[in-house]
């Protein structure tokens, strides 16, 4: 990406923290949608691990989970000669963003968000500063990179809002700075429940295995979890109010397929619900075969993956660098001569 290309694409940034294996929920709420913008505008897909320590992480899997989160952004489609793919911590910038916009996030609407409500309640031993002010991190992503949108799946809307009064304020103050980016939700996918209690979100930390389908779970584990879904005590597949179980099974179905509601319904028509987990756990898993075999050869060349990180480190922190003094100019930090 040059600066030509800066200034006639609009840009996109999204990421995802290296927090455990990624689940369909990650890949159908952001990554496979990410492909499709890859030509025509300017993408950076970044693996937000200093996002990842605001929960505690072993070391050595965190460095793990690193290279695989990376791996599995090039396995899943993405180019990265056409899109800059790179590790937050590699950028210096993110972190010293983060720290202005700190001082331009009220303590209020921090306490507002709902992630930090429910990860308070998960890890209530561990309630750290930086789990409260994660979504100031994730502004000070977006904006370093004047983003124009951020595809995400919709439990990330309320830090975009939040993303854009922070921008707002420190525009207010200061005069344009920030572009105000708008968050991008996929048609189908945006809310992937959890299998074993499909009134939840599908979270790759979730402790029980049956609960999260991985992307790197084999075609097994994916068909059999599947198939022990939860549902309801009707036997017709259709979508229904109270029909979680089934309605999730539809969408992710939807998601790999493109099939209507309508289709579905016409298609398992007097075959009960067996037939059709059974259906969708062959679909998912034909699906992410593919994404396996390419992600096994690339952690086979993990040299590979450090040139794409290092190019990719480099071009984002041109970029950062530039939205980073102009705001240390504005607020009125002196420059070293
Ligand atoms: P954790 O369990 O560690 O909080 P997570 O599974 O919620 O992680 P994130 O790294 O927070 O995943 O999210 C990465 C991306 O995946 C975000 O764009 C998020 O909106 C999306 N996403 C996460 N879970 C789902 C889901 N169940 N359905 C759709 N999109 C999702
Ligand atoms: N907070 C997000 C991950 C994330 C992100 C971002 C997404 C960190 N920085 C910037 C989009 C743009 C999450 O938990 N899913």
């Amino acid at each position: 990406m040059n600066d030509k290309e800066t200034l006639v694409k609009k840009t996109i940034f999204s990421g995802v923290q290296p927090s455990g294996m990624l689940t369909v929920g990650n890949y159908l709420g952001s990554i496979k949608n990410w492909k499709e913008f890859e030509e025509t505008y300017n993408c950076l897909y970044c693996v937000v691990d200093l996002h990842a320590i605001t929960v505690r992480q072993d070391p050595a899997t965190l460095r793990r989970r690193t290279y695989e989160t990376l791996a599995l952004y090039i396995a899943s489609g993405l180019d990265p000669e056409k899109n800059t793919l790179f590790v937050q911590s590699h950028v210096p910038a993110h972190a010293e963003l983060s720290w202005v916009l700190n001082c331009y996030a009220m303590h209020g609407e921090l306490s507002r968000m709902t992630q930090f409500k429910d990860k308070s309640k998960k890890y209530a031993s561990n309630i750290n500063a930086g789990l409260f002010t994660y979504p100031v991190l994730m502004a000070a992503d977006i904006l370093l990179y004047q983003t124009d949108l951020v595809p995400v799946g919709i439990d990330q809307m309320q830090h975009i809002e939040l993303t854009r009064d922070i921008a707002n304020r420190f525009n207010q103050v200061y005069g344009d700075t920030f572009r105000m980016p708008e968050g991008f939700i996929p048609k189908a996918g945006a809310k992937i429940m959890s299998l074993a209690e499909p009134e939840k979100k599908m979270s790759k930390s979730d402790t029980n295995g049956n609960a999260s389908v991985y992307i790197l779970d084999s075609r097994d584990d994916i068909i059999r979890k599947f198939k022990r879904a939860v549902t309801d005590s009707d036997t017709v597949v259709r979508r229904a109010e109270g029909k979680d179980g089934i309605n999730n099974l539809m969408t992710i179905y939807t998601a790999f397929t493109g099939k209507s509601d309508a289709d579905i319904e016409a298609e398992f028509a007097g075959l009960g619900y067996g037939h059709f987990k059974l259906a969708v756990g062959e679909v998912v898993a034909d699906a992410l075969a593919p994404v396996h075999a390419e992600f096994d050869r690339l952690m086979a060349d993990k040299a590979y993956l450090e040139g794409v990180m290092k190019d990719g480190a480099a071009k984002a922190a041109y970029l950062a660098r530039k939205t980073l003094s102009k705001v240390y100019r504005k607020v009125g930090f002196t420059q070293p001569k």
